[in-house]
């Protein structure tokens, strides 16, 4: 047989699939043939990392869509392991000169030793996110299950899992509801008095790591038909754990009988049940934790109970809808898209699937929304879909690349203020932080490194290796201006400019010449976690770590450079736009312009550090030295041309291999350069060796959300970029996306963008402007621009950008003149 017809068969089969799902509630999409908007198999997820994750920002559930026992793992995001603790150790200031003369001095180990024993936060691990629990479903014996379908509707947040088995047709449906704040799971047949089943909340326990695990948890009954689970969270660390939890579920069934026994609750031949799982912690705040879960739950209960299921199914379609919708996508479909997703994955080409990337897209907005609202926590490098009690690199918060990219998507994709958990997050890390910049570094302002948790330590982790870097809370502020750039939020501005002046007070005391090359550089530095084989090159045991290694440890490393570039520019811009502290302002702007510069290695390449020194590990994953030209600004083919190949050589150097975020970065990058086929590259290398088939990005086997989110973003970067003070239309646009349409990007100015492509050339941009700025377009050609009907004018570009005036709230549409 032909491919084609395979394929022909395929599509056929995946209609019919799609016909036969759940019946879709009217204003839904009918399920089926979404291919940017549906992720679905033709069986059970296989593994937890390929089951379908909903979540309400804070009540996240994985969904395996199994028949003979389904599982729903549960997080709640507060779940963490310890309570509030500090990681500040006093006085390493002291030793501060000393280590930085051995820095400059080349004594790397000398330095490293000195800052692992004297700088390093007391304990030197952070706390750990927490899975809450599982919630089973064990249905009777029974043939096996077929036309089975099991779907993840992004457009809906509804995941939805539907068979025949023994002459009847089952669906259930799961969501968690940012409205009613519950789990909602919806079992029905076809038939009456066909559902049965026991049901269970187990609690979470990894054997394999049993001796951090000094946690406990009780199942029990509650009532006549409901579960509960209680427990504490783990000691760790010496840090007692001082969390209680408790997770709820009540089944409503409508016929049939149900009751409890124990810790099992029985449902026998109901029509339909509705199940309402409700889960809480006593966490406040991360220094307060006196919060009564139970009362949490009963409240959450209370209001869920007495609504309908299809009351509760609407209302949180609507709130989820109210974010999502803002953003569309449309790339061309073709046979393959059809496919069920691991299937689609697998026959991916690059090129065959163009509607793959519009799924992909919407996936990391989709993920944003389920994992960070308003009021939540921001989301880990999990997320809120973690299934150990010692999950890998702990589901905390990365902050050398993982957690700035869970946030990258939230401004262009149209979801600001889902970055509100990350921006109280900042300011929430400015308390240890502003005490580790006193004692470790005798600075003003606060500083924060690479790793923190829910009770927001600020100090190094982890080894001299990974603690030196100093730039994280600076890159996290980059976050802030940016957030104001798309906004035009003076009050925001305004309440968060104290940080964002903490943070530049703090470097500059911070940075010290170099005093070879006279540039102000930071000292202790690195560039996160790549070892220049100069300093690695000398081997050591470290016994604080209990690890062999080399030394990252070096003064101005590339990225923070770029970092503090960009954040003295905000620091300056924002104290103009607030009519403040022209002392300030002036002081950060001599200190920028006094930070050791970009530099061109003898390989061509763009030095990640001062010296030109190679690395050890050829394709390292880490794409820091490019740190502006993406997520930064500074490097830019039109301004520093000299910097664009030098770029170059750094990105094939690193080629494709790496991990799933580290294509999504190399991705954006490629796509600020203007390659869209090399951004296309790392985006198909990433689907075949680094996503999950639920489309988690992979990193080490690890599933991590990062990369998901840096995909929406470098895919945005593909469309229209906006950080040169001008909207670049479909600037990297992939040579198979031919035809296309998007609407609702945002873009810094304030505008909302929306693009229609045909024959790869763009044929209408339509904008919204919220602020009413001066608009600017990269155009090679004339622009009729008509608002409302009307025409505006004809617009020639100076230099190669077409310039007109617009009215806050106006909308424009744009078409070339030839
Ligand atoms: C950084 C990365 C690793 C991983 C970890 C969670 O340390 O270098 O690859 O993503 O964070």
């Amino acid at each position: 047989m032909k491919r084609k017809t395979l394929i022909s068969l395929a599509l056929a089969a995946a209609v019919a699939a799609g016909a036969s799902a759940a019946v879709p509630a009217q204003g839904e999409k009918p399920a089926g043939l979404n291919p940017s908007g549906v992720i679905w198999y033709s069986h059970p997820a296989d593994k937890w990392e390929n089951a379908f994750p909903v979540g309400n920002g804070r009540l996240g559930g994985l969904v395996w869509g199994k028949t003979d026992e389904e599982q729903i793992m549960l997080n709640e995001d507060t779940l963490w392991s310890g309570g509030p603790y500090s990681t500040v150790v006093k006085g390493g200031s002291a030793y501060l000169p000393e280590l930085r003369k051995a820095v400059f001095d080349g004594q790397y180990k000398k330095a490293y030793v000195l800052f692992s024993r004297h700088l390093l936060g007391y304990p030197v691990e952070q706390m750990k996110y927490q899975a809450l629990g599982t919630l089973a479903l064990k249905f009777p014996a029974a043939d096996p299950a077929v036309n089975y379908r099991h779907q993840l509707d992004i457009d809906t947040a509804v995941a939805a899992t539907s068979y025949d088995q023994g002459g009847v047709r089952y669906t259930r449906e799961v969501f968690s509801s940012p409205v009613d704040q519950v789990i909602v799971v919806r079992l029905t047949a076809d038939k009456p008095g066909k559902i049965s089943f026991v049901s269970q909340i187990r609690g979470s326990r990894n054997q394999a790591h049993s001796n951090y695990a000094t946690d406990y948890f009780q199942m029990d009954g509650f009532g006549p038909d409901g579960l509960v689970l209680r427990g504490k969270s783990a000691d760790y660390m010496g840090v007692e754990g001082q969390l209680r939890y408790q997770a709820r579920l009540r089944a409503r069934a409508e016929g049939g009988t149900v009751k409890v026994v124990d810790d099992e609750l029985f449902v026998d031949g109901a029509d339909a049940v509705t199940l309402l799982i409700a889960a809480a912690t006593n966490f406040v705040n991360y220094k307060d934790v006196s919060a009564d879960p139970a009362a949490r739950v009963e409240a959450a209960m209370k209001g869920a109970e007495g609504k309908a299921y299809e009351a509760l199914k609407t209302a949180h379609i609507k709130e989820h809808q109210r974010l999502f919708r803002r953003v569309s996508v449309t790339l061309p479909a073709t046979m393959n898209s059809g496919l069920p997703t691991d299937e689609r994955l697998k026959a991916f080409d690059g090129k065959n699937d163009p509607a793959l990337g519009a799924l992909v897209f919407q996936f990391g907005r989709y993920l944003l929304i389920s994992s960070s609202r308003p009021g939540t926590q921001p989301a880990n490098l999990q997320g809120i879909w973690n299934k150990d009690q010692n999950p890998m690199w702990d589901a905390k918060y990365t902050t050398n690349i993982n957690t700035e990219m869970n946030y990258w998507p939230a401004e262009v994709g149209n979801l600001s203020e889902c970055a509100e958990p990350l921006f109280d997050m900042i300011r929430e890390l400015t308390d240890q932080g502003s005490r580790v910049a006193r004692e470790n570094y005798a600075a003003r302002g606060w500083v924060f490194h690479q790793n923190t948790d829910l009770w927001r330590v600020a100090a190094p982790m982890d080894g001299a290796s990974w603690g030196t870097f100093t730039t994280g809370g600076a890159w996290l502020s980059t976050h802030l201006w940016e957030h104001y750039l798309y906004t035009g939020d003076k009050a925001f501005l305004k309440e968060y400019y104290p940080v964002l002046k903490g943070c530049a007070e703090f470097f500059l005391d911070f940075l010290i010449p170099h005093p070879k090359y006279g540039w102000l550089v930071t000292n202790p530095s690195t560039s996160p976690e790549n070892f220049p084989a100069g300093p690695a090159a000398v081997r050591f045991f470290d016994e604080v770590t209990m690890f062999m290694t080399g030394a990252s440890i070096c003064a101005g490393s590339t990225i923070d450079m770029q970092i503090l570039n960009d954040l003295f520019d905000s620091v300056a811009r924002a104290a103009d736009v607030l009519g403040v502290d022209p002392d300030l302002k002036k002081k950060v702007l001599e200190a920028k312009a006094k930070l050791a510069p970009l530099q061109i290695g003898r390989k061509g390449n763009l030095q990640e550090w001062i010296e030109d020194w190679d690395e050890t590990e050829k394709s390292h994953r880490h794409v820091s030295g490019l740190w502006g030209l993406f997520p930064g600004k500074q490097i830019s083919a039109r301004r520093t041309p000299q910097f664009v190949e030098p770029s170059k050589v750094v990105l094939e150097q690193r080629g494709l291999s790496g991990n799933g975020w580290a294509s999504a970065w190399k991705a954006a990058c490629w796509a600020r350069l203007g390659d869209a086929a090399k951004a296309m590259d790392n985006f198909t290398y990433a689907m075949h060796n680094y996503t999950t088939t639920s489309l988690f990005s992979i990193c080490s086997r690890a599933m991590q959300v990062d990369g998901a989110f840096g995909f929406t973003a470098a895919i945005a970067e593909m469309l229209l970029q906006s950080h040169e003070n001008e909207l670049n239309l479909l600037p990297a646009l992939p040579e198979s996306w031919t035809s296309g349409d998007v609407s609702g990007l945002l873009a810094r100015g304030g505008f909302e963008v929306g693009l229609k492509w045909k024959d790869g050339k763009l044929g209408q941009a339509t904008l919204i402007s919220k602020l009413g700025n001066t608009c600017r377009v990269r155009s090679a050609v004339p622009l009729k621009i008509t608002s409302k009907g009307k025409s505006v004018g004809v617009t020639k570009p100076e230099n190669g950008v077409v310039e007109f005036k617009t009215v806050p709230g106006a909308p424009y549409v744009l078409t070339a003149v030839k």
